[in-house]
């Protein structure tokens, strides 16, 4: 028998606008799950979604059998700024696997290695920052580890110097994207005709122009002749060809890219290190056991690529970080062809569902009664394992399948090493009285926290 997939009271026309928070979005939905139950349907003038919360649900839209990437919402409108790119083409366009295919092998193991000296460059321009703003200063993490980030993957991939630590001010890439993805996020939410909106569509535009602008002025760079490299990302981008088709990427295609990796580069991995130094400083036996494990495996030496690989319980912390606070806190899918979720619950060819996964990580059923603590050995590699043998698909931040992050080896080298450096030199004190709460665009990171860093001895 088929079941109704509940949903909240609507208006007409403008459906669910009013339940959800226009600053908060991901915390609504949240709370309509606690509501509703862990399938739910929402309605929006331009879209209507279902909307699911448990391993169990998001482990059958994980079967690429029968369900593809789905670009809706948020991510239709980033379209208007970086189109058929990697992160927002549609399932089956030309450019995605062309792209694909001529990019995967700058983030095979050994090119991701051979990184690492340019990650540890701008790595070390981080402490040197915080070590040399004293013990007294409130630095604010989330705006240095989007430097860091930034910085780092412009120049492993792109051999293009943001030099963010060397200014007070963000770059404007950096506002412009911010304002961009937010705004993608409200369109489905307006509720008057677009006449009423053509300020902010022109501040869209503008937002849009400053990407394009950065993403061009990168590539002119790489197109002066000034740099020789030519092993890199953007080398590929221009150089590669595809071996399917034999295509090389088209000029449109290379700018809409350079711009997916200058965000998707950056955003989460700022805000899964942000969110980790939040959860270690608010659970301190947890920052004791990182900082013991780097004083035991990398002394006070120089911290190498082979020590990032020596790191479990780190490793362990980053995994326990991104289950409790996913950077990309929900990823969707749609039916290939009309379909029965969970047996009972119809949903049309098509369809957006949206994989709550900020939600499904809090699964009582897959993490007991201690699901909103803290606990990185549940994610020590042993009980990882065993988690998702138990229950497939239950840790999902990264996406799934053959549309799941390129760049996840790369982030979470650049972010082993950071933390590794960081513990090396410094203690750390949250600001007294901080509580947590998340600012959300597409990605969240913690907002307004402030922590100072106190150097345990000289700078190594
Ligand atoms: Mn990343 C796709 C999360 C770091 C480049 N990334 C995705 C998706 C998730 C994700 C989730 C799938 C989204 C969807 O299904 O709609 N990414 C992360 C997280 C981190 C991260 C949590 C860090 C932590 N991502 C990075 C880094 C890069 C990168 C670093 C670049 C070097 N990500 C991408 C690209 C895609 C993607 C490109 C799109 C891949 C595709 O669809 O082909």
């Amino acid at each position: 028998a088929t079941a109704e997939i509940p949903e909240p009271p609507a208006y007409p026309f403008i459906g669910h606008v009013f339940q959800i928070s226009p600053t908060f979005q991901l915390g609504s939905m949240r709370d309509l799950a606690d509501q509703y139950g862990d399938i739910y349907r929402l309605r929006f003038p331009g879209v209507k979604i279902v909307v699911l919360s448990t391993q169990a649900l998001i482990n059958e839209t994980c079967d690429e059998k029968r369900f593809k990437k789905c670009i809706a919402a948020s991510l239709e409108h980033i379209r208007l700024g970086v189109h058929d790119g990697l992160f927002t083409a549609r399932d089956g366009e030309e450019a995605w696997g062309v792209a694909h295919r001529v990019l995967i092998p700058d983030f095979g193991p050994l090119k991701i290695r051979g990184m690492y000296d340019e990650m540890y460059d701008v790595a070390k321009q981080l402490s040197l920052k915080w070590a040399r703003g004293g013990p007294r200063e409130w630095v604010k993490p989330t705006e240095d580890f989007t430097r860091l980030t930034l910085d780092t993957i412009a120049l492993c991939s792109m051999g293009f110097r943001f030099n963010s630590f060397y200014s007070q001010e963000m770059h404007p890439f950096v506002q412009a994207m911010a304002d961009f993805l937010y705004e993608c996020g409200e369109i489905d939410t307006r509720i008057f005709p677009s006449f009423f909106y053509r300020n902010r569509d022109n501040t869209l535009s503008k937002n849009i122009d400053t990407l394009r602008r950065t993403a061009q002025d990168v590539l002119d760079t790489r197109k002066s002749g000034l740099d020789d490299r030519d092993n890199d990302l953007l080398a590929a981008m221009l150089k590669g060809v595809d071996p399917q088709t034999g295509k090389k990427m088209a000029d449109g295609s290379i700018l809409d890219n350079l711009i997916t990796f200058l965000i998707a580069g950056h955003e989460t991995t700022s805000g899964m290190l942000s969110y980790a130094f939040y959860q270690m400083l608010h659970n301190p036996e947890t920052f004791q056991k990182a900082q013991q494990e780097i004083d035991t495996v990398c002394g006070k030496g120089r911290i190498t690529i082979d020590h990032i690989s020596k790191l479990p319980y780190i490793n362990a912390v980053l995994r326990e970080t991104l289950r409790l606070t996913s950077t990309i806190p929900a990823f969707s899918v749609e039916p290939m062809e009309d379909t029965m979720i969970a047996g009972k619950y119809f949903v049309k060819k098509g369809q957006p569902i949206v994989n709550l996964v900020f939600k499904a990580h809090l699964d009582p059923a897959v993490y007991g009664d201690t699901v909103n603590e803290f606990i990185p050995e549940r994610m020590l590699d042993d009980n990882f394992n065993r988690l998702n043998r138990e229950f497939p698909n239950c840790w999902k931040p990264f996406g799934n399948g053959k549309r799941s992050c390129i760049g996840r080896a790369f982030a979470w080298q650049e972010a082993l090493l950071i933390m590794a450096m960081l513990l090396q030199n410094f203690n750390f004190e949250l600001e007294p009285g901080y509580e947590l709460s998340h600012k959300q665009t597409l990605t969240i990171k913690p907002d307004r926290m402030a922590m100072r860093a106190i150097l345990r001895d000289g700078l190594t």
